[in-house]
């Protein structure tokens, strides 16, 4: 697929050091040593109610990983999936009455436009689930030979031939690091209700483990399906999309496998599980998640109705780069709720920002690059970033010279968190 187009980045004068983020499996913030080559894969969109301020959230605060990592001199491959197929998509179709395929391309379209108004640096490759199906389906097979996934009898009105991945064989492998709570760190008590409530099906008759996970489903009447060599016709689960869109374009183990923090479990750890079986090695290094954010106190949902689209405020004349600054006010692992004073503040901050960059007399930009870079590299707190930003333009002397700090400063908003003040 193509992703989006990137704005130039200036390049700012810089050497390498250490990330330190959060790390879920680990618990607690961990250092990232410098490589020169990171990988970072962000779980997209699936394409049908882009692009709410929840996902704009966890897409800006990755967002600032993949800028701080560069301004480090490194070469990152981002990767980021489309979920392009899958139940959800094909249930909105249906009750909106638009085929899947357009919903799915006018959804990404949609998103893509978001993200550049955002200012968000697209993947290296983004990479939709329909395409990559054929090379789902020799990994699928290579677990049925190897007994690492099972198909189902039909039963109770299901068509006979769907396939799941089974954690039991996976915990005789010896693989059950990566299965039983390695990421999330729930007991199976916890893990069902999540795992019903996040696409997974603990009921569904025949299957070994409640929890075991689909890698392949069945073609069924109505429903899109691809040609699936041994596996007879059908189309992918979830988890193995991501599983082995992630092996295919970064070497294993990622540095950072991303995403907000309800894809924790099942699908970071089903994903991570997924590749472990497939080459003994881990997926990521780091598991890194971001905070949901809700509206008003209330998750925002569609099915609440209470979605806040970032077409809908740029639509409203509100300036992208104000719905940036006010998703970075929010540090990306808190749970936070998006209220119209989040905007105001936002639009306050910037125009108080560009009235200090127009003036010529400036503080030391070295000591702002460096409290910036600081902020960023303890864990993204984009908020102390901000106040770093505040206090430096606070201190600007509205006076003529010369320019070139005023200059220098716009560049590196602009490089290391993506607010741009000049268009
Ligand atoms: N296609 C899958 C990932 S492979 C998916 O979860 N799609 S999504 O459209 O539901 O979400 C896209 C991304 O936004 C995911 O990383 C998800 O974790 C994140 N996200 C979804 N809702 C929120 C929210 N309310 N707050 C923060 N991040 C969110
Ligand atoms: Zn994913």
């Amino acid at each position: 697929m193509i992703a989006w187009n990137s704005r130039p980045v200036p390049r700012l004068s810089a050497t390498s050091r250490s990330t330190y983020l959060h790390d879920t499996a680990a618990g607690r913030v961990v250092e990232v040593p410098f490589t020169s080559q990171p990988g970072l894969y962000v779980c997209g969109i699936t394409p049908y109610d882009a692009t709410h301020l929840g996902h704009a959230a966890t897409y800006v605060a990755f967002d600032l990983l993949n800028r701080i990592w560069r301004d480090a001199g490194a070469a990152v491959s981002y990767v980021q999936n489309v979920t392009d197929i899958d139940d959800p998509l094909l249930i909105r179709a249906t009750e909106t009455g638009v085929d899947w395929r357009d919903l799915a391309e006018s959804q990404t379209a949609l998103f893509r436009k978001d993200m550049e108004a955002l200012n968000v640096l697209p993947p290296d490759h983004y990479v939709g689930a329909v395409e990559s199906i054929g090379w789902i389906v020799p990994v699928i097979e290579s677990f049925i030979e190897r007994g690492a996934a099972y198909r189902v009898a039909g039963t109770g009105g299901e068509p006979e031939g769907d396939i799941y991945f089974s954690l039991d064989a996976a915990r005789r492998r010896g693989e059950d690091a990566w299965t039983s709570g390695s990421i999330s760190h729930l007991t199976e008590e916890q893990m069902l209700p999540l795992f019903a409530e996040r696409g997974g099906d603990p009921e569904r008759p025949g299957k070994r483990n409640s929890l075991d996970p689909l890698v392949w489903r069945i073609a069924r009447a109505g429903e899109p399906d691809w040609e699936g060599g041994s596996l007879g016709r059908g189309r992918p689960g979830w988890h193995i999309e991501c599983s082995v869109i992630a092996q295919k374009y970064l070497s294993m183990p990622m540095t950072v496998q991303a995403g907000g923090a309800d894809l924790v479990y099942p699908h970071h750890e089903m994903s991570a599980a997924h590749a472990q079986a497939v080459a003994g090695i881990p997926l990521a290094r780091h598991y890194v998640h971001a905070g949901m954010v809700g509206l008003d106190g209330k998750k925002m949902s569609k099915s609440k109705g209470n979605l806040v689209l970032v077409s809908t405020l740029r639509e409203s004349g509100t300036d992208p780069a104000a719905i940036r600054l006010a998703l970075l006010a929010n540090h990306y692992r808190r749970d936070w709720s998006w209220t119209a004073s989040v905007l105001t503040d936002a639009e306050a901050r910037l125009d108080a920002w560009r009235a200090a960059l127009d003036s010529a007399t400036v503080p030391s930009v070295e000591s702002l690059i460096s409290d910036i870079r600081g902020a960023l590299a303890n864990d993204l707190d984009a908020p102390g970033a901000l106040a770093a930003v505040d206090r430096w333009c606070g201190a600007v002397e509205h006076m003529a010279g010369d320019d070139d700090g005023a200059r220098l400063a716009t560049d590196a908003l602009d490089a290391l968190l993506g607010v741009r003040l000049k268009d």
